[in-house]
């Protein structure tokens, strides 16, 4: 089969191909990306000889050249992960956000209506679903939870969520959709909770925890995710939403501690910094669907992926250091106000 795979030079998408390639070596895989501050070309060096591997550097906003590739790859799958996924920035500048996830999510599903295709799946979030109170740990988010979205962020990961749900109906594309938990493992750009703490401890920086630290997040490491997304698509009933979550809710203030006790870090480097805005408080996913419908478990321990995410960042140091510098360093100095 041939599959798009857009946003394949971010976090999740390159372990998507790099999972791809591994798994199913009779498989074509074509990653799409516009390389945004977010992609990255050296983390797809290793596949980039693939002999059933191809890079394109294209928007998925470019109806043009997305039809253009369709044309020449005739693809069986599209996967599309390709979005702005920081939910601080989309508070900073929406805009980006509403074309990429929302119109980047519409010419593909164009695209897919205009050549054909086996399955069109998008990759979407928890945050769909809005937050949980702290105080009611016996709530979870199910499929039907009713859509209600907090940042800019969300609300464009949801509008994506919807139209994908109206192609299904009105054209009878073939469609899935997967919500997903926050993810944490290699390759994930240091702006995020996870690698933004480890860089900053292992530079002696202070370690901005939002407000009193007491979100909640329920983790998952990167690779469970990425099995999660290849069985849907291609074993999952078309039109369906299955959520994806591990069940492994823990509150930043705890993350960020366990870091600074991996890497010997006091916790003196903590400084509670002003709240983000609409803070979401609490996100559990209940994954009874997945699991019963297609056999998926997490299988990765949060103690052991932690431990594996450390030790590549560690291993790594120049893929990340190379990426904090430059443009990075503006936001940073914007959003925390020192270096
Ligand atoms: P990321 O920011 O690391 O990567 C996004 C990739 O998309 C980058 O390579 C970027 O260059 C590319 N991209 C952005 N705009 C594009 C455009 N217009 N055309 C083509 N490529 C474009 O994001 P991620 O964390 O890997 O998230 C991937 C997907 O998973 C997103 O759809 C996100 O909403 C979803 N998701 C993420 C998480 C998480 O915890 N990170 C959890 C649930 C769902
Ligand atoms: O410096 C920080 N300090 C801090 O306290 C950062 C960057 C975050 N936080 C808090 C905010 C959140 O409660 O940590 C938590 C996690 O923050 P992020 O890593 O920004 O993730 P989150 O906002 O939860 O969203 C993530 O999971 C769902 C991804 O970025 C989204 O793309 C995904 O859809």
């Amino acid at each position: 089969m041939n599959i798009i795979v857009t946003g394949g030079a971010g976090f999740i998408g390159s372990n998507f191909v790099f999972y791809e390639l591994k798994a199913h070596p009779e498989d074509r895989i074509i990653c799409v990306d516009s390389l945004t501050y977010a992609g990255n070309l050296s983390t797809l060096e290793p596949v980039m000889n693939h002999p059933n591997f191809r890079f394109v550097k294209l928007d998925i906003c470019d109806r043009e050249g997305v039809y253009k590739l369709f044309e020449e790859e005739k693809p069986d799958i599209v996967a599309n992960f390709a979005a702005e996924s920081h939910v601080d920035r989309s508070i900073e500048n929406p805009t980006v956000f509403l074309n990429t996830n929302i119109i980047g999510t519409s010419v593909l599903m164009d695209a897919c209506r205009k050549y054909g295709i086996r399955r069109y799946h998008q990759v979407s979030t928890d945050e769909v679903y809005g937050d949980l109170p702290l105080d009611r740990p016996d709530l979870f988010f199910h499929e039907d939870t009713p859509i209600h979205t907090s940042s800019p962020y969300s609300t464009s990961k949801a509008s994506a969520d919807l139209l994908v749900n109206a192609y299904h109906r009105t054209y009878g594309l073939p469609v899935s959709i997967s919500r997903c938990s926050n993810n944490y493992g290699p390759y994930q750009f240091p702006e995020k909770l996870i690698p933004l703490m480890i860089a900053n401890a292992l530079a002696d920086k202070p370690l901005p925890v939002y407000g009193e630290g007491l979100n909640v997040r329920d983790w998952l490491y990167v690779e469970d995710h990425c099995k999660a997304i290849d069985l849907i698509m291609r074993k999952g009933t078309v039109g369906e939403v299955y959520n994806i979550g591990g069940h492994n809710e823990m509150k930043n203030i705890d993350i960020v501690k366990l870091i600074c006790d991996y890497l010997d870090k006091p916790y003196s480097l903590i400084e509670h910094v002003t709240d983000r805005k609409g803070h979401d408080r609490r996100y559990a996913i209940d994954p009874t669907k997945i699991h019963g419908e297609l056999g998926w478990l997490p299988e990765t321990m949060f103690k052991d992926g932690i431990k594996m995410t450390i030790q590549w960042y560690l291993d790594n140091k120049s893929w990340w250091e190379n990426i904090i510098s430059g443009e990075y360093q503006n936001y940073y100095k914007e959003m925390y106000g020192k270096k």
